[in-house]
């Protein structure tokens, strides 16, 4: 075999609440920003909400052996906080609790480890209309959510992550208002990423302290960025990009505090980046974590600002091309990702928590769906990790986005990215050939 991965590397797959479950009104859940977003007329392109999706909640016991026909080691999925407290703070509501049992069971039971994500973006409503993430009280609502579950779970589930992607919750629902609760406000956005971090924080003790042995993370999304050209402009825009997008989670969580240029180029526009920051905090979020959780898709070209514009990104065609949502695929990118954090935050084990593509591909006359760019898609990737792996990059489990089609946000249902294929009208799911070599690639242990 050209890429063989460990006997102990963890193989697996992704999803999360709000893009699957459905059932939003079953068994007291309460309203969270993404159903009252998604209900926003214009807010999501195709008009639809997650308020079915996949009816994961109801049919999860069907996915779990879909999970264990594929061969999955493990499967990472998230945790509504408006199941367990409806009201964002108070009551806890064991109905929201017993169904994340009963998946938990239902894994074990087929050999599937759980990797359990806290926070996936569906904020409880309640907390938004006190304020959102810009809040410090949001990252302290946190605390009590995260004991109620991890008191009930943190006996079988030994894999948490705190949150999914705090540059999306923070950037894209508090500055560019592309996802929920769709704001625009920029101080806003910068105490919003400021609390999640604190948030982080504030839990992991509290995990460890209820789930004994566990091993604990945060996963965010990095994505390289290269500079359009040789240009000291298009170096300097890639330098910011890099620094708001990953620095500015990456450096507080590894002990190093706020990026000093990221700040400098914030209050060169007159904003105090740290306003949000209050002594201690940072020592909160630096709290040594088990791993580091990583989501790859593609990488941005930045050039420099033209006529007193901001840097921006730019399209490049990319020798290999884009996926259906207009995402650059460059493998490259993730190898130099890895090795670069190996070099820069050492010591930390990696898991790709996240990696796919979303392409178009349905079912053919025979019903099979030939999702060939998915299948060339994840291989380049893996090819990836095992290069990595191979310059000493301790990369240790990889799970595709996604398991099943499913809510792509501002997107509806517009994007798929699942191994398997919903029919969103009779909720049949159908493996696509991803899912087929997927389970190959996960019995050989590797790529050939
Ligand atoms: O669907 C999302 C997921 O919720 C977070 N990471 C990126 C995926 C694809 O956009």
């Amino acid at each position: 075999m050209k890429y063989p991965f460990p006997a102990d590397f963890v193989w697996g797959a992704a999803t999360s609440s709000y893009q699957i479950e459905g059932a939003v009104t079953a068994d007291g859940r309460g309203p969270s920003i993404w159903d009252t977003f998604a209900a926003t007329p214009g807010a999501v392109r195709d008009g639809t909400t997650g308020a079915e999706a996949c009816d994961h909640y109801r049919r999860y016991a069907v996915d779990v052996a879909l999970m264990r026909e594929l061969g999955l080691g493990a499967y990472r999925f998230s945790i509504a906080w408006p199941r367990v407290v409806p009201g964002g703070t108070g009551r806890v509501e064991t109905r929201g609790l017993d169904f994340y049992d009963r998946l938990v069971d239902a894994l074990l039971a087929a050999g599937v480890t759980p990797w359990a994500t806290l926070y996936h973006w569906d904020l409880p409503q309640p907390l938004e209309d006190r304020g959102g993430w810009p809040v410090r009280g949001t990252a302290e609502a946190f605390v009590p959510y995260v004991e109620a579950v991890t008191r009930r779970l943190g006996d079988r589930v030994k894999h948490w992550i705190t949150h999914n992607e705090p540059w999306c919750a923070s950037t894209l629902g508090y500055l560019t208002g592309e996802h929920a609760p769709g704001r625009k406000e920029p101080a806003a956005a910068l105490a919003a990423a400021h609390h999640l971090l604190l948030s982080h924080g504030l839990a992991v003790p509290v995990i460890r302290a209820h789930s004994p042995g566990a091993k604990v993370g945060i996963t965010l999304n990095l994505t390289p960025a290269t500079p359009a050209s040789a240009s000291e402009a298009d170096a300097d825009a890639a330098r910011r990009f890099d620094g708001t997008f990953n620095r500015w989670f990456l450096d507080p969580i590894f002990g190093r505090g706020y990026p000093t240029d990221v700040v400098a180029d914030h209050a060169a526009e007159g904003v105090d980046a740290l306003a949000a920051v209050r002594p201690g905090d940072l020592d909160v979020i630096a709290v040594p974590a088990d791993f580091l959780g990583v989501n790859y898709y593609t990488r941005h070209v930045a050039r420099g600002p033209e006529a007193g514009n901001l840097p921006r990104v730019v399209e490049e065609p990319g020798p290999e091309g884009r996926t259906d949502i207009g995402w650059e695929v460059h493998p490259e990118s993730l190898r130099a990702l890895l090795v670069r954090l190996a070099r820069e935050y050492p010591a930390t084990p990696l898991f790709l928590t996240e990696n796919g593509a979303a392409t178009h591909d349905g079912p053919g006359a025979d019903g099979r769906i030939a999702d060939v760019r998915r299948v060339r898609y994840l291989e380049g990737h893996l090819m990836a990790v095992a290069e990595a792996r191979a310059q000493g990059v301790p990369v240790r489990g990889y799970f595709a986005w996604s398991l099943l089609d499913n809510f792509e946000w501002a997107w509806g249902y517009a994007q798929r990215f699942g191994l398997v294929w919903v029919d969103y009208a009779t909720q049949t799911r159908v493996p696509k050939d991803s899912a087929r070599w997927y389970a190959a690639v996960i019995a050989r242990g590797g790529v050939e």
